[in-house]
């Protein structure tokens, strides 16, 4: 089969030049620190108030704290809710949809029955004081029944922008996760998938994390978010504000058949794989 994982890619993820491009012009306090999440879009309101609002995203962490290769010192705040025993309640995402947390699963086409067009939104903000940048890149595996692709061509990723059956287009890729909101999303239309597909799962992976040594814990604002494309309204949520810092890849849900329905899966779980090894995992080579 073989999957190129480069073609197409411009730059930062053959010579190395991602530190210098990136670091420090894009990122570089101003951004991060002081507009674009400073308080108002994560602050206190997208995470919850407690795990990490305002403190970890408002102004500290993105402005002056979390540089310093202390990147996490913020985020065991958030750890007790975002585990499997926290029970909080259900809070609205700033985009008005449902608040998922890990392993929650959301029934998405029962009782909504014209549901057809979906985007699966996918957003992070990372710092880069230190003069690092982080490509981040969503994957969508689409998997039969064995639990595997039926065959290279349905990994839609940077370089494979279309399933074979049309119903899951990627939207483009994002090399920096500047800004807020989605900074790479995939279209999804729930009646073109191929019916030997059961499941369709989401990964974001780290662009040569291994090479850059980087990790999951140095990415903050991280979050899988499901609009209806019909009206533009947000179905729901799933921050990933776990404690990924030993991870360079999160599988972060799935939007998968139950019966005649679609459901979607909060999965959020953390793995040591790098893209090659989730191809691999899920049975391409
Ligand atoms: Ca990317
Ligand atoms: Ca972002």
């Amino acid at each position: 089969m073989g999957i190129n994982f480069n073609s197409g890619r411009p730059s930062n993820n053959l010579g190395g030049q991602g530190g210098i491009q990136q670091g420090g012009i894009q990122q570089g306090g101003i951004q991060q620190g002081g507009i674009q999440q400073g308080g108002i879009q994560q602050g206190g309101i997208q995470q919850g108030g407690i795990q990490q609002g305002g403190i970890q995203q408002g102004g500290i962490q993105q402005g002056g704290i979390q540089q310093g290769g202390g990147q996490q010192g913020g985020f065991p705040g958030g750890a007790p809710n975002n585990g499997f025993g926290a029970a909080p309640a259900p809070q609205a995402s700033p985009g008005g949809g449902l608040v998922l947390t890990k392993g929650q699963k959301l029934d998405l086409t029962k009782g909504n029955a014209g549901l057809d067009f979906l985007k699966i939104g996918l957003g992070w903000d990372t710092n880069t004081l230190q003069g690092q940048s982080y490509d981040l890149d969503a994957e969508v595996f689409l998997l039969g029944q064995t639990n595997t692709v039926p065959s290279s061509s349905h990994i839609v990723f940077y370089n494979n922008m279309v399933s074979p059956d049309g119903s899951i287009r990627y939207k483009g890729d994002n090399r920096d996760g500047q800004g807020s909101g989605d900074d790479e999303s995939v279209e999804i239309q729930l009646s073109r998938v191929s019916l030997d597909i059961q499941k369709i799962v989401f990964t974001v992976t780290i662009d040569e994390a291994i090479r850059k040594n980087q990790n999951f814990g140095q990415v903050s604002n991280a979050y899988i978010r499901i609009v209806n494309q019909a009206n533009g309204s947000e179905i729901c949520r799933f921050d990933l504000s776990e404690d990924y810092s030993t991870s360079i890849s999160i599988l972060a849900g799935e939007v998968y058949r139950h019966g005649n329905e679609w459901k979607f899966n909060a999965i959020g779980t953390g793995l040591t794989l790098d893209l090659a090894g989730i191809c691999a995992h899920y049975g391409a080579m």
